[in-house]
């Protein structure tokens, strides 16, 4: 299934200097890495394995979608074992997500985080102003990145995480995924694939050994920091489309969930996709 090129999991472990990544397997090419993680939290290996691919063959998105996995890209899954109970995992994808800003502020990148797992090139002011120039549909940067956190509970405990990440880091011939953005375009010279990984790992290391010490409140304020949508008028849905709720974005609570000022009073949202309306 994995064919080993040599060099990609020893380059990345010897680039990466979070304790917490223990092993590091993979190579060039694989289906999916979150398939092939969730292997070895099947077979009991400890937290803070790491399998890395350059491409994907069958790289999974939330919901059955696909993640567009070609070379030019780097492909990562890592294996947790938090000891937390399955309802107070809610903050996790954030944690991962805020974790990869990190690691992309650290290589240079301007970077913003859309709820629930999207990390983006920042849009700031002059996308916003873009955006209401133009009629585009969104303020935000491209897509730079996407999580796809899995998990499984055994005897009502939080037993595995496998928490994968794609990111575009050089745009692939042809033009790339629709919406999509790329790191070597946000930087001032391009960055190795490794390199890219080592900083992600880096970062998702620091944030999530913060979250298991003290929790995500303190994170609260970096996470809001980062927030693509603070402020902006969205409308939610599920999986399969349907509307759950529209209105203004205040922010994130304890929990992770999406708070959303309807005008008739607050929700908080803990799963759905996040479309930005158009500026009126
Ligand atoms: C995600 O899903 O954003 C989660 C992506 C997780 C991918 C990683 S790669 C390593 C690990 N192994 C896997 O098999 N998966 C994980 P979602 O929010 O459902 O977004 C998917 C949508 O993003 C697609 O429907 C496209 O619209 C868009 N998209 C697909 N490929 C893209 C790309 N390379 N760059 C930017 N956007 C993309």
């Amino acid at each position: 299934m994995r064919t080993s090129a040599p060099g990609l999991p020893e380059a990345v472990a010897a680039l990466t200097e979070a304790r917490l990544w223990s092993r590091f397997e993979g190579g060039e090419t694989t289906g999916s890495t979150n398939d092939d993680c969730r292997v070895l939290a099947a077979e009991g290996v400890p937290e803070g394995a790491v399998v890395l691919a350059l491409e994907q063959t069958r790289g999974r998105g939330r919901l059955g979608r696909t993640w567009e996995s070609p070379r030019g890209g780097i492909y990562l899954s890592m294996l947790l074992r938090p000891a937390i109970a399955p309802a107070d995992a809610g903050p996790l994808p954030l944690v991962v997500g805020l974790g990869v800003a990190w690691g992309l502020e650290s290589l240079g990148a301007a970077v913003a985080l859309k709820w629930p797992n999207d990390v983006v090139a920042a849009g700031g002011e002059a996308g916003a102003r873009g955006a209401r120039e133009t009629g585009a549909p969104t303020a935000t940067g491209g897509k730079l990145a996407g999580l796809l956190l899995e998990s499984g509970v055994e005897g009502g405990a939080l037993a595995w995480v496998v928490a994968g990440c794609g990111l575009d880091v050089r745009r692939p011939d042809g033009g790339g995924a629709a919406g999509a953005a790329y790191l070597d375009e946000l930087l001032a010279a391009p960055v190795s694939p490794e390199r890219a990984a080592a900083a992600l790992l880096n970062g998702i290391a620091e944030a999530y050994s913060r979250f298991m010490a003290h929790g995500f409140v303190p994170m609260l304020e970096e996470y809001a920091r980062r927030s693509a949508l603070a402020g902006r008028a969205v409308r939610v849905s599920d999986a399969s489309g349907e509307f759950i709720a529209e209105g203004t974005v205040a922010g994130v609570d304890a929990s992770g969930r999406l708070v959303l000022d309807t005008g008739g009073g607050d929700v908080a949202i803990s799963a759905g996709d996040v479309t930005l309306r158009m500026p009126e």
